[in-house]
């Protein structure tokens, strides 16, 4: 529906707007009062894009005024054999490929520069890896690295562990994060809807899989981030489904730190040729994102998947942070992503400041350096 009128709300915004249909969307927002499924599904097929980013943008401004974070980061792939073969990602190989690699603890500590506060460890789902090969990396990495957070493993990867052991979840948690373990990264979400996880992803974890892991994780005090890979196969019903479920767990657990909309690269993957890369979808699911996670603190656009140029306008369309200097990463890489492989701390300032925002340098749990040292 389209008609052109000004809607006013004190103290909080004054927005042309295309599609009325968004003027009880707005209101909601304006008054701190939670949006629907139906809502959402106005927001994923509403035609008027700026209203619904000017709307994120506010709520951002509004949660954390024009501060935007970013981190000195890395990214290490620790293995890409995978047995999940998901059809819209690039990087994993089989066992005998020529290109096949599994790091040991030495290379993955030979991988990280000096002064990081983060350290991202993902891999494949690879079989022959025992408990204690993860454990030892943590270990390694902790004893050298001993200031920076690990954010290690997805949920996927440690429902594998605790099926190949034999251990509940709890177990093995507890055990990672005795290694050095200090938080979930949030990949291996994908989208949550069954028939299409199941046509996507139908070799991993489960939906609810997943969501119990980071359920028990935030029980035992680890937090940890959530993703949504969109622009695939999924449906804008999927997109809205997959966000209340999280919503949903963050109500219990308040664990999950920061919300990660993922855009899928369509570069040598099974999936490869069948979407349009729409840009707009992605500036749409950071909004999206924003405002339906109304307990989630932070929205990440994430510029190696997005793209520097499409990650700062992220910046101003609901998102509060820019992720880090990320050097090296390998899942974008092979999915096709031109971005540069990292960045460093004064680039991704200037990117922030680009936006119009300033910028503050934070650690792996969003506190800002300068308060973390007090
Ligand atoms: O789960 C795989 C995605 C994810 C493709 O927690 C693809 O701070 C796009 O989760 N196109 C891993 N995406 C990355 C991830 C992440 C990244 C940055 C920060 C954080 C965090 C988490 O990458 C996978 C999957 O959804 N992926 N293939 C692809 N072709
Ligand atoms: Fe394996 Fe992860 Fe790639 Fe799926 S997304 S094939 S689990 S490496």
């Amino acid at each position: 529906m389209r008609n052109y009128e000004k809607i006013n709300l004190p103290d909080f915004m004054d927005i042309s707007f295309i599609d009325s249909s968004l003027e009880p969307i707005v209101a909601k927002v304006a008054n701190g009062e939670r949006l629907s499924f139906e809502d959402g599904m106005i927001l994923e097929v509403s035609e008027d894009i700026h209203s619904i980013c000017r709307l994120a943008d506010l709520v951002r401004e509004r949660m954390h005024g024009n501060r935007i974070g970013y981190i000195s980061n890395v990214h290490i792939d620790y293995t890409n054999i995978c047995v999940s073969k998901c059809k819209f990602c690039a990087y994993w190989r089989d066992a005998e490929s020529d290109s096949a690699y599994t790091l040991t603890s030495d290379e993955a500590i030979e991988r990280v520069p000096n002064d990081v506060q983060e350290i991202h460890l993902v891999g494949g789902l690879n079989p022959t890896l025992p408990l204690s090969y993860f454990l030892d990396i943590l270990k390694g990495l902790k004893e050298r690295f001993p200031e920076a957070v690990i954010k290690a493993f997805t949920a996927v990867e440690i429902y594998e562990l605790t099926r190949r052991s034999g251990l509940g979840p709890w177990s093995v948690l507890d055990r990672l994060h005795d290694a050095g373990l200090g938080m979930l990264p949030g990949g291996g979400a994908e989208i949550f809807d069954e028939g299409i996880r199941n046509i996507v992803c139908p070799y991993k974890a489960s939906a609810d899989d997943w969501l119990f892991i980071h359920r028990s994780a935030h029980e035992m005090g680890i937090p940890s981030n959530s993703t949504m890979l969109h622009g695939h196969i999924e449906k804008p019903e999927h997109r809205i489904d997959h966000l209340i479920r999280l919503r949903g767990v963050q109500d219990d657990t308040g664990g999950f730190v920061a919300h990660i909309p993922l855009p899928y690269l369509p570069g040598n993957n099974s999936l490869s040729g069948t979407h349009a890369v729409d840009g707009t979808l992605d500036i749409r699911e950071i909004a999206i994102a924003r405002l339906m996670l109304d307990n989630i603190p932070h929205i990440k656009a994430y510029w190696r998947a997005l793209g520097i140029r499409m990650a700062q306008a992220g910046l101003r369309a609901g998102a509060d942070d820019l992720d880090g200097t990320v050097n090296r990463e390998d899942i974008m890489h092979e999915a096709g992503s031109g971005e540069p492989r990292g960045l460093t701390l004064v680039q991704l300032r200037k990117i922030i400041k680009g936006a119009g925002l300033e910028p503050y340098r934070r650690n792996a749990f969003h506190e800002s350096m300068e308060e973390a040292a007090v």
